[in-house]
Protein backbone atom coordinates (compact mmCIF):
# COMPACT_ATOMS: atom_id res chain seq x y z
CA UNK A 1 0.00 0.00 0.00
CA UNK A 2 1.22 3.09 -1.10
CA UNK A 3 1.43 6.43 1.05
CA UNK A 4 -0.31 9.05 1.36
CA UNK A 5 -3.77 7.25 0.94
CA UNK A 6 -6.56 9.76 1.40
CA UNK A 7 -9.95 8.38 2.75
CA UNK A 8 -13.02 10.30 3.49
CA UNK A 9 -16.14 9.12 4.86
CA UNK A 10 -19.44 10.38 7.70
CA UNK A 11 -18.39 10.28 11.47
CA UNK A 12 -20.49 7.25 13.16
CA UNK A 13 -20.73 6.12 16.46
CA UNK A 14 -18.21 3.78 18.42
CA UNK A 15 -18.29 1.86 21.44
CA UNK A 16 -18.01 5.31 23.79
CA UNK A 17 -14.67 3.49 24.72
CA UNK A 18 -12.38 6.08 23.53
CA UNK A 19 -13.49 9.59 25.47
CA UNK A 20 -14.73 7.17 28.50
CA UNK A 21 -12.45 4.60 29.13
CA UNK A 22 -9.22 5.92 27.47
CA UNK A 23 -9.57 10.19 27.27
CA UNK A 24 -8.63 9.36 23.62
CA UNK A 25 -11.55 10.38 21.47
CA UNK A 26 -11.34 8.84 18.25
CA UNK A 27 -14.17 9.95 15.37
CA UNK A 28 -14.96 6.13 13.38
CA UNK A 29 -15.13 6.78 9.92
CA UNK A 30 -18.28 5.03 8.26
CA UNK A 31 -17.41 1.80 7.08
CA UNK A 32 -20.15 1.48 5.22
CA UNK A 33 -19.76 3.91 3.26
CA UNK A 34 -15.74 2.98 2.75
CA UNK A 35 -17.24 -0.88 1.26
CA UNK A 36 -13.49 -2.26 -0.08
CA UNK A 37 -11.81 0.95 0.08
CA UNK A 38 -11.88 0.64 3.68
CA UNK A 39 -12.36 -3.08 4.08
CA UNK A 40 -8.94 -3.20 2.00
CA UNK A 41 -6.78 -0.83 3.91
CA UNK A 42 -3.86 -2.59 6.12
CA UNK A 43 -4.02 -2.68 9.76
CA UNK A 44 -2.20 -0.49 11.86
CA UNK A 45 -1.23 2.75 13.51
CA UNK A 46 -0.97 5.98 11.05
CA UNK A 47 0.13 9.70 11.04
CA UNK A 48 -1.25 12.25 9.19
CA UNK A 49 -3.97 15.03 8.59
CA UNK A 50 -7.86 15.41 8.95
CA UNK A 51 -10.19 17.95 6.94
CA UNK A 52 -13.46 18.67 9.00
CA UNK A 53 -15.24 21.34 7.21
CA UNK A 54 -12.71 23.83 5.87
CA UNK A 55 -10.29 23.06 9.43
CA UNK A 56 -7.28 20.70 9.16
CA UNK A 57 -5.72 19.28 12.12
CA UNK A 58 -2.96 16.59 12.60
CA UNK A 59 -4.35 13.18 13.13
CA UNK A 60 -3.11 9.98 14.26
CA UNK A 61 -5.65 6.73 13.21
CA UNK A 62 -5.94 3.18 14.15
CA UNK A 63 -7.26 0.85 11.98
CA UNK A 64 -8.39 -2.71 12.56
CA UNK A 65 -9.90 -4.82 14.93
CA UNK A 66 -8.35 -3.52 18.50
CA UNK A 67 -7.12 -6.54 19.76
CA UNK A 68 -7.53 -5.57 23.21
CA UNK A 69 -10.78 -4.90 22.70
CA UNK A 70 -11.49 -8.08 20.41
CA UNK A 71 -13.58 -6.17 18.05
CA UNK A 72 -15.43 -8.35 15.34
CA UNK A 73 -15.49 -5.66 13.01
CA UNK A 74 -12.86 -3.60 11.36
CA UNK A 75 -12.25 0.38 12.88
CA UNK A 76 -11.02 3.36 10.92
CA UNK A 77 -11.05 5.66 13.72
CA UNK A 78 -9.36 8.89 13.76
CA UNK A 79 -7.68 11.13 16.92
CA UNK A 80 -7.24 14.80 16.31
CA UNK A 81 -4.66 16.55 17.98
CA UNK A 82 -6.79 19.50 18.93
CA UNK A 83 -8.09 19.96 22.25
CA UNK A 84 -11.58 21.06 23.11
CA UNK A 85 -13.16 20.04 20.12
CA UNK A 86 -16.99 19.94 19.78
CA UNK A 87 -18.64 16.49 18.68
CA UNK A 88 -18.42 16.59 15.03
CA UNK A 89 -20.56 13.50 14.24
CA UNK A 90 -22.61 13.02 10.92
CA UNK A 91 -20.45 15.43 9.51
CA UNK A 92 -18.14 14.44 6.62
CA UNK A 93 -14.32 13.69 7.87
CA UNK A 94 -11.65 13.05 4.96
CA UNK A 95 -8.34 11.37 6.59
CA UNK A 96 -4.99 11.42 4.62
CA UNK A 97 -2.29 8.67 6.05
CA UNK A 98 0.99 10.05 5.42
CA UNK A 99 3.43 7.24 7.49
CA UNK A 100 3.02 4.16 8.96
CA UNK A 101 3.98 4.22 12.85
CA UNK A 102 3.06 0.64 14.00
CA UNK A 103 1.02 -2.58 14.15
CA UNK A 104 -1.88 -2.72 16.14
CA UNK A 105 -0.88 -4.89 19.69
CA UNK A 106 -2.39 -6.39 22.55
CA UNK A 107 -1.77 -4.82 25.70
CA UNK A 108 -1.71 -6.49 29.69
CA UNK A 109 -3.83 -3.58 30.72
CA UNK A 110 -5.60 -0.55 29.60
CA UNK A 111 -2.87 1.63 31.09
CA UNK A 112 -0.46 -0.26 28.71
CA UNK A 113 -2.67 0.62 25.88
CA UNK A 114 -2.69 4.63 26.97
CA UNK A 115 0.69 4.88 27.79
CA UNK A 116 1.23 3.57 24.29
CA UNK A 117 -1.29 6.02 22.16
CA UNK A 118 0.55 8.68 24.04
CA UNK A 119 3.64 7.86 22.49
CA UNK A 120 2.23 7.51 19.05
CA UNK A 121 0.45 10.76 19.71
CA UNK A 122 3.98 12.04 20.48
CA UNK A 123 5.42 10.59 17.70
CA UNK A 124 2.71 12.04 15.16
CA UNK A 125 3.24 15.73 16.19
CA UNK A 126 7.17 14.99 15.62
CA UNK A 127 6.92 13.07 12.08
CA UNK A 128 4.45 15.90 10.94
CA UNK A 129 6.70 18.68 12.43
CA UNK A 130 9.60 17.07 10.42
CA UNK A 131 7.82 17.14 7.26
CA UNK A 132 7.03 20.64 7.64
CA UNK A 133 10.58 21.57 8.04
CA UNK A 134 12.03 19.94 5.82
CA UNK A 135 9.58 21.15 3.13
CA UNK A 136 10.78 24.97 4.25
CA UNK A 137 14.30 23.65 3.85
CA UNK A 138 14.00 22.67 0.44
CA UNK A 139 12.25 26.11 -0.50
CA UNK A 140 13.79 28.21 -2.61
CA UNK A 141 13.81 32.17 -1.02
CA UNK A 142 12.53 33.96 -3.48
CA UNK A 143 13.57 36.53 -5.56
P1 LIG B 1 -17.34 6.75 19.64
O1 LIG B 1 -17.19 5.40 20.23
O2 LIG B 1 -18.76 7.11 19.32
O3 LIG B 1 -16.40 6.99 18.48
P2 LIG B 1 -15.50 8.31 21.29
O4 LIG B 1 -15.51 8.23 22.79
O5 LIG B 1 -14.40 7.65 20.54
O6 LIG B 1 -16.91 7.77 20.81
O7 LIG B 1 -15.58 9.84 20.92
C1 LIG B 1 -15.49 10.22 19.58
C2 LIG B 1 -16.23 11.50 19.23
O8 LIG B 1 -15.72 12.60 20.00
C3 LIG B 1 -15.97 11.89 17.77
O9 LIG B 1 -16.90 11.26 16.90
C4 LIG B 1 -16.15 13.41 17.81
O10 LIG B 1 -17.51 13.75 17.59
C5 LIG B 1 -15.75 13.79 19.24
N1 LIG B 1 -14.41 14.41 19.38
C6 LIG B 1 -14.16 15.53 20.13
N2 LIG B 1 -12.86 15.85 20.08
C7 LIG B 1 -12.23 14.93 19.29
C8 LIG B 1 -10.87 14.75 18.87
N3 LIG B 1 -9.88 15.59 19.27
N4 LIG B 1 -10.59 13.70 18.05
C9 LIG B 1 -11.57 12.87 17.66
N5 LIG B 1 -12.88 12.98 18.04
C10 LIG B 1 -13.22 14.00 18.84
N1 LIG C 1 -6.42 -0.74 20.11
C1 LIG C 1 -5.77 -1.91 20.31
O1 LIG C 1 -6.38 -2.90 20.66
N2 LIG C 1 -4.42 -2.03 20.09
C2 LIG C 1 -3.67 -0.97 19.72
O2 LIG C 1 -2.45 -1.12 19.53
C3 LIG C 1 -4.31 0.30 19.51
N3 LIG C 1 -3.62 1.39 19.15
C4 LIG C 1 -4.25 2.59 18.98
C5 LIG C 1 -3.52 3.71 18.63
C6 LIG C 1 -4.15 4.94 18.45
C7 LIG C 1 -3.32 6.13 18.10
C8 LIG C 1 -5.55 5.05 18.65
C9 LIG C 1 -6.25 6.36 18.47
C10 LIG C 1 -6.28 3.93 19.00
C11 LIG C 1 -5.65 2.69 19.16
N4 LIG C 1 -6.36 1.55 19.53
C12 LIG C 1 -5.71 0.36 19.72
C13 LIG C 1 -7.83 1.55 19.47
C14 LIG C 1 -8.51 1.79 20.78
O3 LIG C 1 -8.70 0.56 21.41
C15 LIG C 1 -9.86 2.43 20.39
O4 LIG C 1 -9.61 3.73 19.91
C16 LIG C 1 -10.84 2.48 21.51
O5 LIG C 1 -11.27 1.17 21.79
C17 LIG C 1 -12.04 3.36 21.17
O6 LIG C 1 -12.68 2.94 20.02
MG1 LIG D 1 -14.31 6.41 18.62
Amino acid sequence: MTLPVMLSAKVVHGFKRGSKELGIPTANLDMDELGVSGESLNRGIYYGWAKLGSSIHKAVVSVGWNPYYKNEKKAIEAHLLTKDMADFYDEKLSVLLCGYLRDEANFNGLEELISCIGEDIRRTNGRLEEAAAAALETTTVWP
